[in-house]
């Protein structure tokens, strides 16, 4: 069994794999290897990647809402990393503005520090209740050899805040995902442990991994403390700068997104023994699931099996009613990354089967995780590109496509159902209230009047005098 895309190049047969009969990896390539992954982009393939400084601003950086978000470089990447993520916060300082020193010509000749040190220091001026500066380096201030480090120091020095210069220049890694790894060690290294509270920190933990797409956190913060948890900080969903100080304060890391900030839980188990979970905190099961472990951690397991089951019983007759309606459909999800492993199982509870899966900057654990899940004959496509994923659509013929903005107009053309899975139209979609709305929006693409229109369209003409004779 093998699955070549028709429109793409030789070299991406290696990143096309389908889960063979024996639940093995047969590659496009016809050989048995595992997915090819996190690979610099093939010369010539339209890649939907983004780059470092993508997932250090926008990803890691960006949801911190006291913080000044200022990038060194031109315009243009402070603009296309500023506000097309719902990373949302109970205030708006950090979607509202952005802040670039704006590198132009003459800068990149003779250098930009001075005015990187300037910017610094009237941004800062400007909005004095900010708590500190995040400075982001591109690709060209990177080439040109500016040091920013050196200037975060001087500008520390002027303004008394903290000036923290993230390494993430564009070129650095072969995707978003290591600017991931940069905003993670580089927030660790510069802001956890600077302030010692005093106070009783033994049933607190931290969220790592959310991010606080569309007030995901509505969703399950409230379920952990219900537990009789202290939630000191969020990484970095909704998080202040002084949380992130204090975070290693925490007895337990909960760490959701476990591609983008698992480093920031592995540094501070090494440097303060916190301990952590793996959780998902997406659809029933895992949600309860994480619940269980958080409260086993903590020897508050009645107390969990109390708060499951109310919230269960509250949504399970409306997941009933969805999966009546969803029951059987087959599925294509492409997501950055483990979101496609976190919705298998949420996607089966409402009666669905993934039959297709890609991811933008997966690495091989969330490969593996991914074909632990699906069903023998699904296919799996790293880093898929427009056309192979216009002929996905076309070929497999999904029931329903869960995917991002870039692809949302791709589906409709070619009439797949879509719900858009990265910054959700609506949403919250995790926890146990979020799948509900999960559900309904699937609902809604899947049994849109639109479609009913197409079907129409498609049927063949019944046959008449005329077009038996071929008119
Ligand atoms: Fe983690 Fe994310 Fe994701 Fe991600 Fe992203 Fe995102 Fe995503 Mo879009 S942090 S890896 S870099 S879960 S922005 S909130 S939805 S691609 S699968």
């Amino acid at each position: 069994m093998q699955f070549k895309c028709n429109q793409t190049l030789p070299e991406r047969a290696i990143h096309i794999a389908l889960k063979g009969p024996d639940g093995k990896c047969q590659r496009g390539d016809g050989t048995g290897c595992f997915i090819a992954n996190n690979v610099a982009t093939t010369p010539g393939d339209m890649t939907e990647r983004g780059c470092t400084y993508a997932g250090c601003r926008g990803v890691v950086g960006g949801p911190v809402k006291d913080a000044i978000q200022l990038t060194h470089g031109p315009i243009g990447c402070a603009f296309f990393s500023w506000g097309y993520r719902p990373h949302l916060a109970d205030s708006d300082f950090h979607m509202k503005y952005t802040f670039v020193s704006d590198m132009n010509e003459t800068n990149i000749v003779f250098g930009g520090e001075k005015k990187l040190l300037q910017s610094i220091i009237e941004a800062s001026a400007e909005f004095p209740d900010a708590k500190a500066v995040f400075v982001y380096n591109t690709c060209s201030t990177a080439l040109i050899g500016d040091d920013g480090r050196d200037v975060a120091k001087q500008a520390e020095a002027i303004i008394g805040k903290p000036v923290v210069f993230f390494e993430c220049e564009g070129f650095r890694g072969v995707s978003q995902s290591m600017g991931h790894h940069v905003g993670n060690e580089t927030i660790f290294r510069q802001l956890v442990g600077s302030i010692e509270p005093e106070g009783d920190f033994s049933r607190s933990i931290n969220i790592i991994g959310d991010y606080n797409i569309k007030n995901d956190i509505r969703t399950f913060e409230y379920l952990f403390e219900a537990l009789g948890l202290q939630i000191i900080a969020r990484f970095t969903g909704n998080v202040s700068v002084d949380d992130l100080k204090i975070m290693h304060k925490a007895a337990l890391n909960i760490v959701h997104c476990q591609r983008s900030a698992t480093y920031i839980a592995d540094m501070m188990k090494e440097k303060y023994g916190t301990p952590s979970i793996n959780v998902t905190l997406w659809g029933i099961r895992n949600m309860a699931q994480a619940l269980r472990a958080a409260a086993a951690f903590f020897g508050l397991e009645t107390r969990a099996e109390e708060v499951i089951a109310h919230e269960v019983t509250r949504i399970q007759p409306y997941i009933d009613a969805y999966r009546q309606r969803l029951h059987g459909k087959r599925v294509f999800i492409y997501q950055g990354g483990p979101r496609v492993w976190h919705w298998i199982e949420l996607l089966r509870e409402l009666g669905m089967e993934t039959e297709t899966a890609a991811t933008t900057f997966g690495h091989t654990d969330d490969y593996e995780k991914i074909f632990n899940q699906i069903p023998e004959g699904a296919l799996v496509i790293d880093n898929p590109n427009v056309p192979e994923i216009e002929e996905i659509l076309n070929r497999r013929r999904p029931d329903l496509f869960i995917s991002g903005n870039k692809e949302r107009y791709l589906a409709y053309k070619l009439g797949v159902p879509f719900v858009n899975g990265h910054t959700y139209d609506t949403g919250p979609y995790a926890g146990f209230v979020g799948m509900v709305n999960f559900a309904r929006d699937i609902d809604k693409a899947l049994h849109a009047p639109v479609w009913n229109i197409l079907h129409q369209r498609a049927r063949p003409a019944p046959a008449t005098h005329h077009a038996a004779h071929g008119f």
